[in-house]
């Protein structure tokens, strides 16, 4: 019997599967959930992570502003559907010597360790993408760490604790611009500033994913393993197209990959999904679950246009990865 190993989370945002979808997977009715009026000046918000916080729930929200420049912003939710954002970018109080003042970020990730909510995202570094580290405790101040990698990497992901007492962070190697290419690596770290010890977890695959893939949401800890939802991409005729499917990966060493799904879980198939700024994106960025009950909310960019939620149940996914 698989289990998430997590606390409870009562007020999961959550609507039943549609009587006439058999698929592991459903998106919420009321999708998109954040579109660009959220913020002024905005062209497009997508590929953005929440998490639970105090009685609600806390975001980093990826807000395209009309000069076509990646900023992040906070947003505050209660129940995880309706969000309001706050206006101003976010800042950094403080940042390592070297690094110059952050002005872009994309592909937000937040991961909560112990006390604090860490931040990954796309950096720009000397105009170079590289994985950007932050951490805040209330989402008003923010501390920004040193970068991750050295370019060119996108999709940094970090695991939800300490693994053999090492913080472990997902990551994609990229290039400078589209990325034909792309695997799933891991490095440790001690302190969340030196890297190393890296491995490879999951090389691309074939059909929906056979031109890159790139780690999603905070990986999920259940019982046979870390639940991995991961973005995959299609070389087509007209374009790349992006979909997202998961795996299981060893809980002790997590770049041992237990399981892996054939097909995706969820393609663009929606108008909201399929016509955008770049048409034909599905790309999870956060998932919130509740163990008691085994639900999982997971929140995905839209054509990089708009926010969509989708849900699902942590034992259909693992029926869908073990291909039943
Ligand atoms: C990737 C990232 C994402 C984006 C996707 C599709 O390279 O830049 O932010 O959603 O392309 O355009």
């Amino acid at each position: 019997m698989i289990k998430i190993i997590g606390p409870e989370l009562k007020n999961i945002p959550w609507e039943e599967r549609p009587e006439n979808c058999s698929d592991p997977i459903w998106r919420y009715s009321g999708n998109p959930i954040v579109t660009n009026d959220a913020v002024p000046d905005c062209n497009s918000i997508f590929n953005s992570a929440v998490v639970p916080f105090q009685d609600g729930f806390a975001g980093v929200f990826r807000c395209d502003d009309r000069t076509r420049t990646q900023k992040l912003h906070t947003g505050f939710s209660r129940d995880g559907i309706h969000w309001q954002l706050t206006p101003e970018v976010i800042s950094f109080s403080t940042r390592p010597e070297g690094i110059e003042p952050f002005w872009l970020g994309y592909d937000p990730r937040v991961c909560r360790i112990d006390d604090e909510y860490i931040v990954t995202w796309c950096n720009a570094y000397q105009g170079f993408p590289t994985i950007g580290v932050g951490k805040t405790s209330d989402f008003q101040r923010f501390e920004q760490l040193e970068n991750a990698f050295l370019p060119y990497n996108r999709n940094g992901v970090l695991f939800p604790r300490k693994i053999n007492g090492e913080y472990v962070m997902l990551s994609r190697p990229s290039d400078n611009g589209h990325t034909p290419f792309g695997d799933i690596f891991l490095s440790y770290s001690r302190d969340l500033v030196y890297w190393g010890k890296h491995r490879l977890v999951m090389r691309k695959g074939s059909g929906w994913e056979d031109t890159k893939i790139g780690a999603g949401p905070i990986p999920i800890e259940t019982n046979e393993g870390w639940l991995l939802f991961y973005h995959g991409v299609l070389n087509s005729c007209n374009g790349f197209v992006y979909s997202f499917g998961a795996a299981l990966l060893d809980l002790h060493d997590p770049s041992k990959v237990i399981m892996r799904g054939k097909r995706y879980l969820l393609a663009p198939q929606s108008d909201y999904e399929r016509i955008g700024d770049v048409p034909n994106v599905c790309f999870p960025c956060a998932a919130l679950c509740d163990a008691p009950t085994g639900r999982i909310a997971i929140y995905y960019g839209c054509a990089d246009t708009v926010t969509g939620i989708c849900f699902c149940q942590v034992n259909e996914v693992i029926d869908y990865i073990c291909g039943k």
